[in-house]
């Protein structure tokens, strides 16, 4: 039997649902590569390509099955995630990434319509689902802005919420160093249960999985 075959009959244990949110060109793309391979490595002049609707793709580390639904940015798709197919986007959501891009301030106020309605969405439909903030791009800001331009994000975004507050977590994130993979690693650990040490031990003995940065 190849490793292949073994792969596939992996057992799964448990789903988990991260739904990755935000304005148009936060980085959603790139963030979500980095979720299905934390070795993969943007290149600056990578072509961008706007995500119609919403994509998902899957990926299971230790018996989790992950089901990513990368969202599309643009306002048109974010109005209709919102108030035409919740249920789709938000039913069953285990973990929110929502991505502010940390150069365009002036589109900060709009970031926040759309964040503070995900969270009464997430309120609706599972209330004990992680919120995490990415505040991305963090590589173009210069190095005299990079505590004050991030802490501003920080308290304009969670300016007069009264629901979930407390469990908001906010990474300053770059994928073009190790950040994003450190603030992924933190979600992954958060969503993985180790059902079964022997199981994890044995694989990592025997190589057969590459996703040990999560173990
Ligand atoms: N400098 C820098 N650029 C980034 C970073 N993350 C993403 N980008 C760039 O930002 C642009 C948009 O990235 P995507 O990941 O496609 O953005 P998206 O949020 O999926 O965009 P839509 O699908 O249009 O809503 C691309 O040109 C990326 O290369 C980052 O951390 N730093
Ligand atoms: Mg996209």
């Amino acid at each position: 039997m190849t490793n292949r075959k073994e792969n596939k009959q992996e057992k799964i244990l448990a789903q988990k649902k991260i739904v990755l949110m935000g304005l148009a060109e936060a980085g959603r793309n790139t963030v979500c590569k980095k979720f299905l391979n934390e070795k993969w490595v943007p290149q600056k002049n990578d072509p961008y390509h706007a995500t119609i609707d919403y994509e998902t793709h899957e990926r299971t580390i230790c018996g989790t099955k992950f089901t990513f639904f990368n969202l599309g940015g643009q306002t048109a798709f974010l109005d209709r995630f919102l108030d035409k197919i919740p249920e789709t986007i938000f039913g069953g959501i285990d973990t929110l990434v929502f991505i502010v891009d940390v150069i365009k301030i002036p589109e900060l106020n709009r970031a926040k319509y759309y964040f503070d309605k995900a969270l009464e969405k997430i309120n609706i439909y599972n209330p004990k689902a992680l919120i995490y903030i990415f505040i991305n791009k963090m590589d173009l800001i210069p190095n005299s802005l990079k505590e004050e331009i991030p802490h501003t994000i920080k308290e304009y975004l969670l300016r007069k919420i009264s629901i979930m507050k407390d469990k908001i977590q906010f990474y300053e994130t770059s994928v073009f160093n190790n950040s994003t993979n450190r603030a992924i690693e933190a979600i992954y650990r958060a969503n993985i249960h180790i059902f079964d040490e022997d199981l994890i031990k044995e694989k990592k003995k025997n190589k057969k999985i590459n996703e040990t940065i999560y173990l």
